[in-house]
């Protein structure tokens, strides 16, 4: 299969095209680095040291012998040149990663939230206007996020892959219908999730164009069999206040020594995944996709839900390093509750790396083999939800 990676330079986007590429599928990657751009803005790099995008290309070639294309391309701002590389590479399926993915960063200013609203968006919706504009038949692969439904809007009621039945009361009786799920998001971040969740849906039922969502938890874990080959193919490792993620800040932290940093009383409980399993999820919904007419299909991505305190408390007795309690920079539920309808990928024969697995192995050969390269002093998180909102002292101090 021929398949664009949008986002291919990104956490989830680069082990992604790896992958694909070492299955035998024809992989190019579309990406404008704008992940790296923003490194150099908030002044701190991946704990890995990632090389520059012809290096890893270069030597996945070296190792392998396999092709991957790079093209330098904004999906929100080029649309004439994207409509080009679609009639140019033909290709059988895109995957849609290509979004600024941050929760904290998309609240850090309001130059940062009209930047991720106009990036996301608008690249979103470039894709599907072109695919369109070409009369191609391509599937879309979207990387959703499971903030689309909001942490715990249903309660202990089971949040299902993408769609909910209703009941519409009418004079005639309840009428039974299957509506998106509500969107409730967190950020602007998650707000641009759920308007993409409405693109797909309209795009799908006006133009039939055949588009898999799958709505991810927090990844996980750094590398995968692809990217552990060589280190000038390893992935990133983001532990910053922005765009580190709560497991992996977590782990580099008892890898330096440094007190956990949770969030108020570490009550929200999320929902997690391995990149490793992110990655074959990207196989198996390449190689399910819906038919011409269908609606969107919707996967939850998810293999395990853990409260944030309950992971601060197993990491800190297997490393010995103490939990701090902060104040939570963040509009969130003190508490919540979250059940995940999580069965198609199973059917479809994902087998998922679980935390107890992969754990350990994580500390030991990341977060401690690259503890040198931590910039201390952006491990706490910054960004407020809004100006009210009290930000923690440095704890390294
Ligand atoms: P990332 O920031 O590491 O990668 C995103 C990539 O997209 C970057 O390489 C960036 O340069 C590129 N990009 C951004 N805007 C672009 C544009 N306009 N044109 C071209 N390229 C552009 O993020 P990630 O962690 O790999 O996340 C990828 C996707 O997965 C996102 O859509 C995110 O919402 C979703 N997701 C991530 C997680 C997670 O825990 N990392 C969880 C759930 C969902
Ligand atoms: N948290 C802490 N301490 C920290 C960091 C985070 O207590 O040091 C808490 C947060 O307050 C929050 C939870 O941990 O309650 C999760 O935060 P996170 O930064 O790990 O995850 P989030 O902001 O939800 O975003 C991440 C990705 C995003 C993706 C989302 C999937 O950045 O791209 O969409 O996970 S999900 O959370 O399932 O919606």
């Amino acid at each position: 299969m021929k398949v664009l990676v949008l986002g291919g330079d990104g956490f989830c986007g680069w082990p992604t095209a790896l992958h694909l590429s070492a299955q035998g599928h024809e992989v190019t990657i579309v990406d404008n680095l704008a992940r790296r751009c923003i490194d150099v803005e908030l002044e701190v790099d991946s704990l890995t040291p990632i090389s520059p995008m012809g290096v890893r290309i270069e030597v996945w070639k070296e190792l392998t012998g396999r092709d991957i294309g790079f093209i330098n391309l904004d999906l929100a701002q080029e649309y004439d040149r994207l409509v080009d590389v679609l009639l140019n590479e033909r290709p059988d399926a895109v995957v849609h990663f290509a979004e600024q993915r941050a929760a904290p960063y998309s609240m850090r200013s309001p130059k940062a939230k009209r930047y991720t609203v106009d990036n996301n968006v608008n690249g979103t919706h470039n894709l599907l206007c072109a695919i369109v504009q070409t009369g191609l038949d391509i599937s879309v692969v979207h990387l959703g996020t499971m903030g689309v439904y909001g942490y715990g809007w249903s309660g202990t009621a089971p949040i299902p892959e993408g769609y909910l039945t209703v009941k519409v009361p009418t004079p005639d009786g309840d009428l039974d219908r299957e509506i998106l799920h509500p969107a409730n998001p967190g950020s602007v971040y998650h707000m641009t999730k759920t308007l993409d969740q409405l693109l797909f849906a309209f795009y799908a039922k006006n133009d039939g164009l055949r588009n898999t969502a799958r709505h991810h938890g927090i990844v996980w874990g750094t590398q995968t069999p692809q990217t552990a080959l060589d280190e000038r193919l390893i992935n990133r490792f983001d532990y910053d206040g922005d765009y580190g993620t709560v497991l992996n800040r977590f782990l580099m932290q008892a890898a330096i020594g440094h007190p956990l940093t949770v969030h108020g009383t570490g009550g929200q409980t999320r929902a997690f995944i391995h990149i490793r399993d992110t990655v074959r999820c990207v196989e198996i919904a390449l190689n399910n996709p819906p038919k011409r007419g269908d609606q969107p299909s919707v996967f939850n991505q998810v293999t395990e839900t853990y409260r944030v305190r309950d992971l601060a408390e197993l990491i800190s007795q297997k490393t010995g390093v103490e939990v701090a309690n902060l104040p939570n920079p963040r509009k969130e539920a003190a508490e919540n509750d979250l059940i995940v309808t999580r069965d198609r990928f199973l059917a479809l024969g994902l087998e998922p790396t679980t935390l107890s697995e992969g754990l350990l192995e994580e500390v030991r050969d990341i977060s401690s083999k690259y503890a040198h390269r931590a910039d201390t002093s952006k491990i706490i998180a910054r960004s407020v939800w809004n100006a009210g909102m009290e930000t923690s002292p440095d704890l390294m101090r």
